[in-house]
C-alpha cells in the first residue's frame, strides 16, 4: 500500500514549505517531534525500494536473500546483481550502453548504515558486476573509491568475474550513433539505485549504472558518488537517485534528502523538497530529469522527480509493486533563485 502523510502532517509540511519559500536560506524548520505528527505505520521486516520498474526483479532478490537470513549487504549486492545481468536492461551492467568512443564504462556504489561505511567503482571497465567491485572496495580496503583501470585490475585481483562489453546489440547500436553523428547523448540514462531497511533495523543501499549514453570517455555521473546517488545514514535513513547525474551531483542531491528526512521530512517529501530546492537555484528551472527514492528509519518509503510520471518499486513480505512518484508542479516551484536567468 503506498503509504501517505496524514492531511494534518500534510498542513503542516506545506506550511513549512511556504516558510522556506518565503525565507531565503530558511532552514527545514521541523524538530523530531515533527515526524512524530506523520501518522504513518512502522512496518515489519524488511523494506526494500528501488528505482524503475526493472528494480522490482532486484527488489525479490534482496527480500529473498533476507529471507534466507542473509545480511542487508548480500541483499543490496545479489539484488542490484539481478538487473546487472540483464542484458535487456541498456542502462545497467553488462547489456549497459558505451561511452563516444564505444567502451562501456560503468559507475556504482554501496553503503552500510551500520559503521558508515562506503565503497565505490567509477568508469570501471569489462567487470560483470560493478556493484561487487564497490563492496570489496568498502570491505578489503582503506579506500572508498577505485576508478578506471586502477578500479578493473582490483576486481580481477579480487576474483571478480570479467566480462565482455558492450554486447553486440549495444554495439551495433553505437556504430549507428556513431554513423548518424546524431547529438543524442543524455537520452539514455537509468540506473538501480536499491536502498532497503533491513529486519535488524539497519539501512543499507547500492546503485549501478553504466551513465549517460555516448558520455565523454572518463566520465562519471552521480551514481558512484557518495551523497550524490546514493546516503545512508543508519539513525534516519537512505535515498537513492536517477536521472541526469550531473543535476544531483552538483547539490549532493540524495544526502540532501537524507538531511531533510533527519530534520523530520517524511521520505516523500524530503525528495520533493530536495527537486524543488534544487530547481529554484538552477539555471534550468525544473528541466532537470532528477528523481529520488528514500526510505526512513520507521520503514516508511517515497519518491518524487522532476517531472510526473517518475516509477519506482516497493518490496515488503506482503508485497511487491511498482508505484508512481510525485512530480514537481509549477506550484511547488515558488520563488525563482538567483541563479535562474
Ligand atoms: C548518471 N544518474 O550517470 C546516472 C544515470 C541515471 O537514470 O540514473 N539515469 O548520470
Amino acid at each position: 500500500m503506498r503509504i501517505k502523510p496524514t492531511p494534518n502532517s500534510r498542513r503542516t509540511f506545506l506550511k513549512q514549505t511556504t516558510v522556506l519559500a518565503a525565507s531565503a536560506g530558511a532552514m527545514w524548520h521541523t524538530g523530531s517531534s515533527q515526524a512524530k505528527d506523520v501518522d504513518m505505520p512502522n512496518q515489519a521486516g524488511p523494506v526494500i525500494v528501488s528505482t524503475w520498474p526493472f528494480g522490482k526483479a532486484s527488489n525479490d532478490e534482496a527480500l529473498r536473500i533476507l529471507q534466507q537470513g542473509g545480511s542487508g549487504l548480500d541483499a543490496v549486492e545479489k539484488g542490484i546483481w539481478i538487473t546487472e545481468d540483464d542484458l535487456s536492461n541498456s542502462s545497467v551492467g553488462r547489456g549497459g550502453m558505451p561511452n563516444a568512443a564505444g567502451v562501456v564504462q560503468l559507475d556504482s556504489c554501496i553503503m552500510s548504515g551500520p559503521g558508515h561505511k562506503a565503497g565505490s567503482v567509477g568508469a570501471i571497465e569489462g567487470i560483470r558486476h560493478p556493484i561487487s567491485a564497490a563492496r570489496h572496495v568498502m570491505e578489503k580496503t582503506k579506500h572508498v573509491m577505485l576508478v578506471g583501470a586502477g578500479a578493473r585490475e582490483f576486481a580481477l585481483k579480487e576474483g571478480l568475474e570479467a566480462a565482455e562489453m558492450p554486447i553486440e546489440a549495444r554495439r551495433q547500436d553505437w556504430l549507428k550513433w556513431k554513423a548518424e553523428q546524431e547529438k543524442n547523448a543524455g537520452k539514455n540514462h537509468d540506473t538501480i539505485a536499491l536502498i532497503l531497511l533491513a529486519p535488524d533495523g539497519h539501512l543499507y543501499g547500492g546503485c549501478s549504472t553504466s551513465g549517460w549514453a555516448y558520455k565523454l570517455p572518463g566520465r562519471l555521473g552521480d551514481s558512484p558518488l557518495i551523497g550524490g546517488g546514493l546516503y545512508v545514514d543508519d539513525e534516519v535513513g537512505a535515498a537513492g537517485a536517477t536521472g541526469l547525474g550531473e543535476n544531483v551531483l552538483r547539490y549532493c542531491g540524495s544526502f540532501q534528502v537524507v538531511s531533510l528526512m533527519e530534520r523530520g521530512a517524511t521520505p516523500e517529501e524530503a525528495c520533493l523538497e530536495t527537486i524543488k530546492k534544487i530547481a529554484r537555484k538552477d539555471p534550468k528551472g525544473a528541466d532537470l530529469s532528477i528523481n529520488f527514492i528514500a526510505v526512513d528509519k520507521k520503514g516508511r518509503y517515497g519518491a518524487a522527480g522532476s517531472a510526473a510520471g517518475f516509477t519506482y518499486s516497493v518490496t515488503t513480505t506482503t508485497s511487491s509493486k511498482v508505484l508512481t512518484g510525485v512530480g514537481l508542479t509549477a506550484v511547488d516551484l515558488g520563488p525563482i533563485g538567483g541563479n535562474r536567468k
